[in-house]
């Protein structure tokens, strides 16, 4: 097989929104973010994957976009961006950028064009269709609440948004609209760029006939039957032909509702289409089947394991696996799987990293994971910002599926704000993130979890994700050793193995606060331990709380 360098690399994810403000603004800005390369550095990374940057009226925080090859203002000038991008070249770190090209925002001169008339040249970049029976053209919901369909006045027609209504699906179809993206493309790698992480690539083909879906109570349902439309395939090879294949890149395909089997074609080795995706089963692992992601949590590590271990298994030796618990879109992974108080936070937040980081593909960093940053304590939707939380709680509430105490709990553990509270820095104002207002609340236990802190600590969470990622880069049979899950019933351990050429590993990880029976295989009895979350090796036959380690058999 091939080696590509994306294979050993370790990506961090920064949403330059909250990551560092150097203006006193209270947002977050490209030269913050050159700032702290050296800390990105320091931790081991190779690669960063930047959130977008691009001019956008942030109706969905940058995911809009209005101008793409312009960058947005509050975030600074393109010349900021030429600084950043060769600062990091210099220190040897690449930069991937996030491709939202699903749609645009309805600020962009496209949109204004093809909204003007139904034969205005650019109608056809987007989709518009007449409406049925007085209303909508089909039941589709919105990612972010409320129909999928907005009717426009100048022409009575309706046109498509899949996300809000800020944001309109492009007519992938449109062969002009697939010129008009892959030259947007290189005239980005042209400066140089590493790649690509492309936002909700797996819905721009859409069914044909736009047919009617089931319709769930929630607008997620019926979105999610976009996915991996008739074309897709056809429309990446394309893109992979006239753009990717004349670069060598990480391109990493967000693919919300991908299968293990429509992965294989996607991210096939054989370099066809792209590196790699981010599949969002294991995800969907603690969703309620009816309400979505946004309801209680049903928390199933069994479930968990499974999924998991069946993306490890299928793509071995065929296509590749991202790895990610944490990005700008889920709850902090600490609060999620693991134990935030200030007892078990650390020890948990190792062992999720054990977990994720021993496992074959690429592991992604999110800004504040390397520290075990939590969730922040809502005390009222008021403080909230993010349009899709914010959109499906209303939605839930107008069709009676909640009420409003029970949506504030839903929005503490779920709320996509739980990833985009500023990067705590150290113990001082505003976690050292700004000297102005911050754009969202500053997390009040920044004063004990912060990078300065971390930094000066041997044993802190910055520390062993220093570790891991070292390890991953001085070990092939991390990087690509079969995978094997052992114990698959088990409610709290998850435990399973790596082989490459004779080398093993064992990893076992405690996903529960509770001491638990455990008998070390005897394939592994005299191994030695590679890293280690509890500093004095495990007492005979269990495993504690929360505990992480893995042995290393040559
Ligand atoms: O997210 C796509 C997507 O599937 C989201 O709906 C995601 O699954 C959900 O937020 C999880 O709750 C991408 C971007 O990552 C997201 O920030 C944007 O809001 C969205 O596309 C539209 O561009
Ligand atoms: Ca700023």
């Amino acid at each position: 097989m091939q080696k590509r360098w994306w294979q050993s690399s370790v990506v961090y994810q920064i949403y330059p929104r909250s990551f560092q403000d150097s203006n006193g603004d209270g947002i977050g800005d490209l030269k913050g973010i050159t700032s702290r390369l050296p800390y990105i550095k320091e931790l081991g990374a190779d690669v960063i994957w930047l959130s977008p940057v691009y001019q956008s009226p942030n109706d969905d925080n940058g995911y809009d976009i209005s101008d793409y090859r312009a960058i947005m203002k509050e975030f600074g000038t393109m010349a900021d961006f030429d600084e950043l991008l060769s600062q990091a070249h210099r220190l040897g770190l690449k930069i991937v950028m996030d491709l939202v090209v699903n749609h645009t925002s309805d600020e962009h001169r496209w949109f204004a064009e093809s909204r003007k008339s139904k034969d205005n040249p650019y109608r056809d970049y987007y989709i518009w269709r007449e409406g049925k029976d007085g209303g909508a053209p089909n039941n589709w919901g919105s990612c972010f609440g409320g129909s999928a369909w907005q009717k426009d006045e100048a022409t009575g027609m309706y046109y498509l948004h899949l996300f809000s209504r800020k944001q309109p699906d492009l007519n992938w179809d449109n062969p002009v609209v697939r010129d008009e993206v892959f030259d947007m493309m290189d005239w980005w790698l042209q400066k140089g760029i590493d790649g690509f992480r492309m936002d909700v690539i797996s819905l721009i083909s859409k069914p044909d006939g736009l047919p009617d879906g089931e319709a769930g109570p929630t607008g997620y349902a019926s979105f999610l039957l976009n996915a991996n439309g008739p074309h897709e395939h056809e429309y990446l090879r394309e893109m992979n032909r006239r753009v990717l294949s004349k670069y060598d890149l990480l391109t990493v395909g967000e693919c919300a509702g991908v299968t293990l089997e429509e992965t294989k074609s996607y991210a096939n080795l054989d370099g066809s289409e792209l590196s790699m995706v981010f599949q969002f089963e294991h995800m969907d692992a603690d969703a309620d089947p009816v309400l979505g992601r946004y309801a209680k949590q049903c928390k199933d590590i069994p479930k968990l394991k499974a999924i998991l271990s069946r993306w490890q298994k299928g793509l071995d030796g065929i296509a590749w696996n991202s790895l990610y618990w944490d990005n700008h879109d889920q709850p902090r992974v600490v609060s999620r799987y693991g134990d935030d108080s200030d007892e078990y936070r650390e020890r948990s937040a190792k062992m999720l990293a054990t977990c994720l980081h021993m496992m074959q593909g690429t592991p992604y960093i999110y800004q504040g994971e390397e520290l075990g940053m939590t969730n922040f304590p809502w005390q009222s939707i008021s403080q909230m910002n993010d349009i899709e939380s914010l959109g499906n709680y209303r939605d839930m509430l107008k069709k009676g599926l909640i009420d409003e105490q029970e949506g504030l709990v839903m929005l503490r553990a779920r709320s996509r704000d739980n990833a985009r509270t500023p990067m705590q820095w150290d113990a001082g104002e505003n976690a050292g993130f700004t000297t102005g207002t911050p754009w969202l609340p500053v997390n009040p236990n920044h004063e004990t979890i912060n990078a300065e802190e971390q930094r000066s600590r041997a044993d802190s969470v910055f520390h062993y994700y220093q570790k891991l990622i070292a390890l991953r880069k001085q070990m092939d049979v991390i990087v690509y050793g079969h995978y094997e899950l052992l114990l698959p019933e088990d409610p709290d351990l998850f435990v399973y193995t790596r082989e490459w050429k004779g080398e093993r590993l064992l990893v076992v990880c405690n996903f529960s606060g509770k001491e638990v029976p455990f008998e070390r295989p005897q394939a592994f009895r005299d191994a030695r331990r590679l890293i280690a979350n509890y500093e004095e090796e495990s007492p005979e036959g269990v495993v504690r709380p929360w505990e992480a380690y893995v042995l290393h058999q040559q």
